[in-house]
């Protein structure tokens, strides 16, 4: 038995590919994988919340539906692509007390095999198992100043909530996303919070077919050897840019996408109902003068952290 927990973070629209990503996962899961989703979500109608649990047909799994507070993220920076629930992960530690390890998974996401050699990998210390990404991950790292070289994509990330624990990530992300002006997302602040403490997956674990683009990765050779043979058949699938819900995805997984989209119960009508949209409205970051200083309660509330300029106070309470 292996025990697999995957978790995404869906708003309304992102609802029909979350399905099928999940419909992925289940349809090649081995007999002997337990597989558990756990949905982060704000303000998800029942409705919706509902059509997670319609996938017991093609295998039986638990689902744990987990609702956040968005007030958590005030301040917190939000460019047009990403929503506020891109966030939501950076709390797993808190959110899944009893889990150790668990994989969060972008909703733009298809898998093609078992997760379970993927949850057998000790991640030792590290903090996650993470894809570098596939373009300009050089360059990105040197903006946001990491010292161990390269900047991953966050749609897919192993994480060891173990390591989380011990770190207080989210004390110490949070901290990062108050007083580094140079991270503006989610997947920078991640990327700071995490830096020193990744372990390097292999490309084939969030393959990113970028069809618009001509760049190519500027991945060191035995990377971008790793990157070249998983384009034929990855174990996971991101659909970065255009989603495969887009009349204009161009993307090589496409028809793949559409195999997986049949094993949901009633798709074509949720999409339809749902609608496609491209970007949401965006969120700034907080003005410094309102990042300098903050008071909050640990997880464990018997710490409370005191935030001047970028230091951090730890007081028993
Ligand atoms: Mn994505």
């Amino acid at each position: 038995m292996t025990k697999i927990t995957v978790t995404y973070a869906p708003d309304k629209n992102f609802v029909p590919l979350t399905l099928v990503s999940m419909a992925s996962v289940l349809k090649n899961a081995r007999k002997g994988d337990e597989i558990e989703f756990v949905i982060m979500y704000s303000d998800l109608e029942d409705k919706y919340l509902q059509t997670f649990d319609n996938l017991q047909a093609i295998k039986n799994y638990s689902l744990k539906s987990i609702k956040v507070d968005e007030k958590i993220f005030d301040g917190f920076p939000c460019p047009n692509w990403v929503t506020i629930e891109a966030w939501f992960r950076c709390l797993l530690a808190d959110l899944l007390p009893d889990e150790d390890k668990v994989l969060y998974l972008d909703c733009d996401t298809i898998v093609q095999a078992s997760l379970s050699e993927l949850f057998k990998l000790d991640l030792g210390d590290n903090l996650a198992g993470v894809i570098e990404d596939v373009s300009g991950s050089k360059e990105k790292a040197q903006n946001i100043a990491l010292t161990d070289g390269f900047y991953f994509n966050s749609g897919v990330m192993l994480i060891n909530l173990k390591a989380w624990r011990k770190q207080d990530f989210f004390t110490k992300l949070k901290n990062i996303v108050m007083t580094d002006a140079k991270v503006s997302n989610d997947q920078d602040a991640l990327n700071k919070a995490c830096d020193g403490f990744k372990y390097r997956l292999s490309p084939k674990y969030d393959y990113m077919h970028v069809w618009w683009r001509k760049n190519t990765p500027d991945y060191d050779d035995k990377y971008m050897a790793e990157f070249i043979k998983a384009q034929e058949n990855p174990v996971i699938v991101h659909f970065t840019g255009k989603k495969p819900n887009h009349p204009a995805c161009k993307n090589k997984f496409l028809p793949e996408f559409r195999e997986y989209a049949k094993l949901v119960p009633a798709y074509e009508t949720l999409q339809k109902e749902i609608g496609v949209k491209e970007a949401g409205k965006g969120r700034e970051k907080l003005p410094f003068y309102k990042r300098i200083f903050s008071i909050e309660i640990s997880s464990d509330r018997k710490h409370k952290y005191i935030n001047i300029f970028g230091l951090t106070l730890k007081i028993k309470i």
